[in-house]
């Protein structure tokens, strides 16, 4: 076996960030880059050696050749064995999934979500944890801390490895394994969800549905489950085959970049139900005919009917929702009698209720929605959730929700981006919220008065742990809300994310456009914060 060590100079910007390290793709290429990070993650682990670690990716551009220099570092760090993706595919959801069911000591992801890719477009790399879950703020501190002194790393001088065909071979001492990217993660849908009925239901002839899997991972996962197991028809699946560059597009399942889709949902004869993925299929977007779903109704309806649902048969221990998300999956948990978590954003932010059993749902405005089958967000999962549940119902989406406003009220909500602002101006911007906070409590702007405004901090209950500075709220007397803070994704420049969330509980107030219910609000914001004064823009980038 031949190992080599091979002198390197740190970098100083490898910090992770709301989701592991993201990067513009030249930044990954630029020498010795991503061997630095994955070294930096190596020596911040304890006890791995001769252990089992997932790999795998989106398939962007990028991923194949990160994935070989992965797994020869892996090799000559020791590790024992190693599961990859068939062609180096696998899900976030579906690399939880499986360093759980086989008890690996974690996994790498290769992926930047739903930023574009391409030879220009980003590239990120994220590490998770022996529950399944993104590494918590202790790891992702650990490999920073790292990074920035790192002066070698380790790697096996070999042959590519054949990512291609299933089986094992050998790399050094290290077992590569190359497993099927779908079949665990299916076996885990089949044991959550009532397959013969929503089978029953997509071959009914009464219901028509459209997947698109925006060209990301989430097209062999979608095609196998929901054309070749539950029968829905040829074509369901749209943009099904993982490329490199997502076909120029934008992988991210918002009314924005999922404009394919929201022309069928909101054209002629529209299906009665569908769906969207983004780049490494953890989050979801729900239409129905004529009819978005927010990501925090989607939370509070399948919160409010998870009893209908086989795998949560037996009820919810508890809700958390990420503090921007809207205060609907509260008013559920509160019907149900259970806690419900405010955490801050971030996905790994989780993991610890999940693991404590004090969580089962959890949900993000940003199009995530998950329980404790795994630990990370799950697009298709959710897209089940939703068909087993009006599969049972028998009602269409709008009807559904209907209901559920009818029950709980309506919390209109709205998130507005202002994307590649200039750094200094964003945080400019937010330095003179957190400046203005004692100032504002009983201040009154229209029909709205402040009953109080802080920096979000939270308090993990399980271990303690505190995050400061997580978002600047503002909270009216009437429940209303008003969230800043600075997107921890993004890779060029800063985006602002301005939350805004109003309740109606009058049924005859629930007809309204969201921008329209939360004019007032949207004008609040841009008088206390100077939204469009410091960005320079007159108009968020996308709104969803
Ligand atoms: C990640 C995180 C989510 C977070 C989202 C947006 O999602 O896992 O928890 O809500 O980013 O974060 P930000 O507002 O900081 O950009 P993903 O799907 O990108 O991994």
């Amino acid at each position: 076996m031949n190992i080599k060590t091979v002198a390197t100079t740190a970098f100083p910007d490898q910090k992770p960030g709301t989701s592991g390290l993201r990067k513009q793709v030249p930044v990954f290429q630029k020498p010795n880059y991503l061997e630095n990070f994955i070294q930096s993650i190596f020596d911040s682990l304890e006890d791995y050696q001769g252990k089992t670690l997932v790999l795998g990716g989106d398939g962007r551009y990028y991923n194949r050749q990160a994935i070989q220099i992965i797994l020869k570092m892996a090799a000559a760090n020791g590790v024992g064995r190693v599961k990859v993706g068939q062609g180096g595919i696998l899900s976030t959801p579906a690399t939880s999934c499986v360093i759980r069911k086989y008890n690996a000591f974690g996994g790498i992801v290769l992926s930047a979500s739903h930023n574009p890719g391409g030879p220009e477009g980003d590239f990120g790399v994220k590490y998770n944890i022996g529950n399944g879950g993104p590494a918590p703020e202790k790891v992702t501190e650990a490999i920073f801390a790292r990074s920035k002194v790192i002066d070698s790393y380790k790697i096996l001088d070999s042959l590519d490895v054949d990512l291609d065909s299933l089986g094992e071979s050998k790399l050094g001492d290290m077992v590569v394994e190359v497993i099927d990217s779908v079949n665990d993660y299916q076996e885990l849908m089949e044991s959550l969800f009532d397959f013969e009925l929503i089978k029953q239901l997509l071959t009914s002839g009464k219901f028509r549905m459209c997947v698109d899997s925006m060209h990301a991972v989430t097209g062999p996962y979608a095609h196998a489950i929901f054309e070749k197991r539950l029968g829905a028809a040829a074509g369901t699946v749209k943009n099904g085959t993982p490329l490199a560059d997502f076909g120029g597009g934008h992988p991210d399942p918002n009314l924005v970049y999922a404009h394919d889709l929201v022309e069928v949902m909101f054209g002629d004869n529209p299906p009665d139900f569908g769906a969207a993925s983004d780049g490494d299929g953890d989050r979801n977007m729900i239409l129905g005919s004529n009819f978005f779903v927010t990501p925090s109704d989607s939370l509070a309806v399948l919160a409010a009917n998870a009893k209908l649902v086989p795998g949560y048969k037996d009820g919810l221990a508890g809700i958390a929702r990420s503090m921007p998300t809207s205060q609907a999956a509260d008013r559920v948990a509160a019907k149900l009698g259970v806690d419900c978590y405010e955490t801050p954003t971030g996905w790994k932010f989780f993991g610890n209720l999940l693991d404590a059993g004090k969580a089962t749902l959890c949900g993000e405005e940003s199009f995530g929605t998950g329980s404790n089958h795994i630990r990370e967000k799950d697009g298709l999962w959710a897209v089940l959730f939703w068909l087993n549940i009006l599969a049972v119902k028998q009602q269409t989406v709008e009807g559904l929700m209907r209901e559920h406003w009818q029950t709980y009220g309506r919390n209109y909500y709205s998130r507005h981006d202002y994307e590649g602002v200039d750094s200094d101006r964003a945080n400019t911007l937010i330095t003179n919220l957190r400046n203005a906070i004692p100032t504002l409590k009983g201040k009154k702007f229209g029909n709205y008065e402040v009953e109080y405004s802080d920096d979000f901090s939270y308090t993990d209950p399980v271990d303690g742990s505190v995050s400061k500075q997580q978002g600047v709220r503002i909270g009216f007397t009437d429940g209303s809300r008003i969230v800043f803070r600075l997107s921890g994704t993004g890779t060029q420049g800063a985006t602002l994310r301005l939350y805004l969330e109003s309740y109606e509980a009058d049924t005859a107030k629930h007809n309204l456009d969201a921008q329209e219910a939360l004019e007032e609000l949207i004008a609040i914001a841009d008088e206390v914060a100077k939204v469009k004064e410091l960005t320079g823009m007159d108009k968020p980038t996308v709104i969803t």
